[in-house]
């Protein structure tokens, strides 16, 4: 007997899917714009960290099975490449071994591109580009002097989040629970000027073009999102301090609660602290800093731990009632949210109250909830109710005292309703040398001059430079040649910006360039954005939703109000993929329970892999590959396999002659699940189906139809077309083992006969009080509620109960109904 070899015939196919073109989409830069046959399924571009590893084959095997798809269905499919090739990794890497982060970068690529070739992902390789080549960053810069131009970034000092380790400067999406994203180090505060792109103008937009997102992005991306952004609506009050000129603003999501502030706490580590702090409180306080500054924001923020401030010797006055509050340094409250001042009331914030009973302060309750009072259970009380002891504010509700209160400081001038935003601006400068050079050049006498758009791009310079510096300076600090320029505005000496862009600017717009990757008069080429934008199916991980996704939403919106492109959102569709695991466990080196993606396709073959992870799980879910059998997949290759031959073996039907009818309903049926379940981007639901066909097929041929009904040959081509699909390589050896022309893929997705659709029916008996009156036919899988309906509509139900009103109804759907009048 011929065996299955599921490394047959690999380099025949590549090497005639990129002869006859078959991953090509037909135009890249069409004249026509975008309508719904053309479709751009994009993965999130791979990182060259090394070869691809099983993470790559899960994600790629499903934005490549859509892909697929598509184009089987007669779609215009752009399935693009590129690689995110600037980032940390290559950089330590080359401190390690002493080499030139490109050769590590471009060799790892190279890799790569060869290894999703012989995965068999039907990439159409025009589109390929590196985001570290100069022709590709060179629009990074250009990009970031358009935002630059419209006030979009700027520079400032602040405190940031440094990775000790890294030696880099992180964004606060890269700090997760208080380390550093890449390398777990715990992340320290530090005083630097650096570049931001200002996200938060954006805030408001960035939630409410989340309606467009409803029901295409997975709900639980569109949350984390609603969150990270975190809008919260109260009012700005204005506190007068004592022996100071300037008011000091808070924000409040409690303006009712005004008239229960005791006491006054600004950030610890915010200037204003510093300023309002007098003589005598002094020491305690820097010294309470400095205790600071060594804290993980992690701890910082834990709820659950001891309360800590100083006093610092001065009263706030509260704007309504002229109460006197103490003022208190604290770092539970933030220097970057709100305005890094809060008026606290104990009774109705939990924070607050924590910070009361340690610091033995007053607690005042003013909203009657009806729980017990915070005073005595420590217990702050959130509860809606009724205002007292709040001078004019008693007896209303906390709504109407919201309203009372904002309309009463507007009058008096010492506050507003306000808006306040959880994001933060985007913190762009890193102190690393792979990236993109922030295209600045500092002068004396100008300022920060903008490198002028012919002198771009602003190259990273490939020599004299020292990958390692001593005494915490960044790389590019240490190219002298490179870092001394003239002005360009006056001519007089002047020096580089030394720092370079977040990797995550070269990723938030990378997927506009896709259609024309060449293109030299701007980051990307109108017309291929106006025929393939925005991106139909994006797929990766959903580690990105408050990072990339969120970068890549803000800059699609800067672009649109730069009339760059003509829409408001990058991704319409949005699809996550799990993770691929072992044993419960995440694949690690340190666990040393990874799986090795090329010692699996070595054994089983590429379809069998890809096979796999479709058929484990839906996409969104985790796959345990110690729970799933690539070998079980081989296996069912092999049976289409030898159905193949057995089939293109028969002697063909003639033309007039369809088969067997009972078998053909079967395949169309299947077909027609198959079809949907794809549609919906169950692919493990579709490759069930096509599992379902293999061994209805092979019973009729093993049977009285055999091999030669015109229904087995109909039911197998259809299976080869689809299989297609999921199982490239195997579907061209089925293909010709049909006694076809190569290449299936021309042959397009099987249409369905509707007229063999129609349901079959089962019959329904109706009672009423128990006793046999009616049988109705009736589908399968009808509703209870649609059953009941349709039995009483029955006329000799209805003259059985004879105008009797029904007590009960016992409903077995579909096979059983009964009546039970009342008596
Ligand atoms: C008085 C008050 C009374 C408050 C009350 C809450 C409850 P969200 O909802 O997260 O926006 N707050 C303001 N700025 C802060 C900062 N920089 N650091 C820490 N806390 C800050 O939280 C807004 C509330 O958090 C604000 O409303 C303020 O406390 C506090 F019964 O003002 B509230
Ligand atoms: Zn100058």
């Amino acid at each position: 007997r011929e065996t299955y070899d599921p490394h047959a015939g690999i380099d025949k196919w590549l090497r005639l899917w990129r002869e006859e073109r078959l991953f090509e989409a037909e135009e890249l830069t069409p004249a026509s714009p975008k309508d719904e046959k053309r479709t751009l399924v994009v993965s999130m571009f791979p990182y060259p960290s090394g070869d691809l590893h099983m993470g790559h084959a899960e994600v790629y095997s499903i934005s490549d099975t859509m892909a697929r798809f598509a184009r089987m269905r007669g779609q215009q499919v752009l399935n693009p490449i590129a690689w995110d090739s600037f980032g940390l990794p290559a950089e330590n890497a080359a401190r390690k071994r002493n080499l030139d982060p490109r050769d590590w970068t471009y060799g790892n690529i190279d890799i790569q591109a060869e290894s999703f070739e012989r995965l068999g992902i039907s990439f159409d390789w025009r589109t390929r580009f590196h985001t570290s080549d100069p022709e590709y960053y060179r629009w990074n810069q250009w990009l970031f002097l358009k935002l630059f131009e419209r006030g979009l970034a700027y520079r400032k000092e602040a405190p940031v989040n440094w990775c000790p380790t890294d030696e880099t400067v992180l964004a606060n999406e890269q700090v997760i629970q208080g380390k550093c994203e890449r390398c777990g180090t715990d992340v320290v505060k530090r005083n630097l000027t650096q570049w931001f792109f200002r996200t938060t103008a954006y805030a408001q937009r960035l939630l409410d073009d989340m309606d467009q997102l409803q029901g295409k992005w997975p709900d639980e991306i569109l949350s984390m999102q609603r969150n990270w952004i975190g809008r919260s609506t109260g009012a700005h009050i204005d506190f007068k301090i004592e022996d100071r000129e300037e008011p000091v603003r808070v924000f409040s999501t409690r303006p009712d609660t005004l008239y229960g502030a005791t006491f006054f706490v600004v950030a610890a580590d915010s200037a204003l602290a510093d300023e309002l702090c007098d003589a005598e409180h002094r020491a305690l306080f820097n010294d309470y800093r400095t205790a600071l500054a060594s804290k993980a924001e992690m701890e910082r923020l834990a709820i659950d731990r001891p309360m800590t401030g100083v006093f610092l010797g001065r009263h706030a006055v509260n704007p309504v009632s002229g109460e006197r509050l103490p003022v208190y340094a604290s770092d539970y409250v933030l220097a970057d949210y709100g305005t890094g001042a809060v008026m606290a009331v104990p009774a109705h914030d939990q924070r607050d109250l924590n910070f009361a009973r340690a610091f033995n302060l007053p607690v005042r309750a003013v909203v009657e909830t009806g729980e017990s009072d915070p005073a005595e259970t420590g217990i702050a009380t959130a509860g809606d109710g009724v205002l007292m002891n709040s001078g004019p504010l008693n007896g209303l509700r906390k709504d109407e005292a919201i309203a009372t209160v904002i309309a009463d400081l507007e009058q008096q001038g010492v506050g507003q309703g306000a808006v306040t935003y959880r994001l933060r601006d985007w913190l762009l400068s890193r102190q690393r040398y792979w990236g993109t050079p922030i295209p600045i050049i500092y002068c004396d006498s100008c300022g920060a001059v903008p490198v002028p758009d012919d002198q771009l791009p602003v190259k990273l310079p490939e020599s004299g430079y020292t990958l390692r510096p001593d005494g915490g300076k960044s790389p590019l600090e240490t190219a002298t040649e490179w870092v001394n320029v003239d002005c360009p505005s006056c001519g007089a000496q002047a020096r580089r910006d030394t720092d370079t862009m977040d990797t995550f600017v070269d990723s938030s717009w990378y997927f506009l360039r896709y259609p024309n990757p060449n293109y030299e008069d701007g980051p990307f080429d109108p017309a291929g954005v106006a025929a393939w934008l925005p991106v139909d199916e994006y797929v990766g991980g959903k580690e990105h939703a408050t990072g990339h996704l969120m970068y890549a939403r803000f800059l699609t919106k800067v672009l649109h109000d730069l009339d760059l492109v003509p829409f408001t959102e990058p991704f319409t569709r949005l699809t996550n993929q799990g993770q691929v695991i072992m044993n419960g466990k995440a694949m690690s080196k340190s666990l040393g329970n990874l799986v090795n993606l090329q010692e699996q396709i070595a054994q089983h073959g590429p379809d069998a892999v890809r096979v796999t992870m479709l058929f484990a799980s839906p996409p969104e879910d985790d796959i345990d590959w110690a729970d799933v059998s690539p070998a079980g997949s081989v296996k069912w290759l092999a049976r289409v396999w030898r159905l193949a031959g057995d089939v293109g073996n028969a002697t063909p039907a003639s033309d007039d002659n369809t088969g067997d009818l009972e078998l053909r309903k079967t395949i169309h049926k299947l077909i027609n699940d198959a079809t949907q379940a794809m549609e919906s981007k169950r692919f493990n639901v579709g490759i069930a189906c096509l599992m379902k066909l293999t061994n209805t097929l092979r019973q009729a041929v093993d049977g009285q139809l055999g091999a030669d009904d015109a229904a087995v040959q109909e039911g197998t081509a259809a299976l080869v077309r689809m299989l297609s699909c999921v199982a490239p390589f195997t579907a061209e050896e089925c293909w010709v083992r049909l006694g076809e022309t190569p290449s299936v893929l021309k042959a397009g997705w099987p249409e369905v006969d509707p007229a063999l659709l129609v349901e079959e029916q089962v019959t329904c008996v109706v009672q009423v009080a128990g006793k046999f009156r009616d049988r109705i036919d009736v589908s399968p899988d009808i509703s209870e509620q649609d059953l009941q309906q349709l039995a009483l509509q029955s006329e000799k139900v209805q003259a059985a109960l004879g105008g009797a009103s029904i007590a009960k109804v016992i409903v077995r759907a579909p096979k059983l109904v009964n009546f039970v009048p009342a008596r």
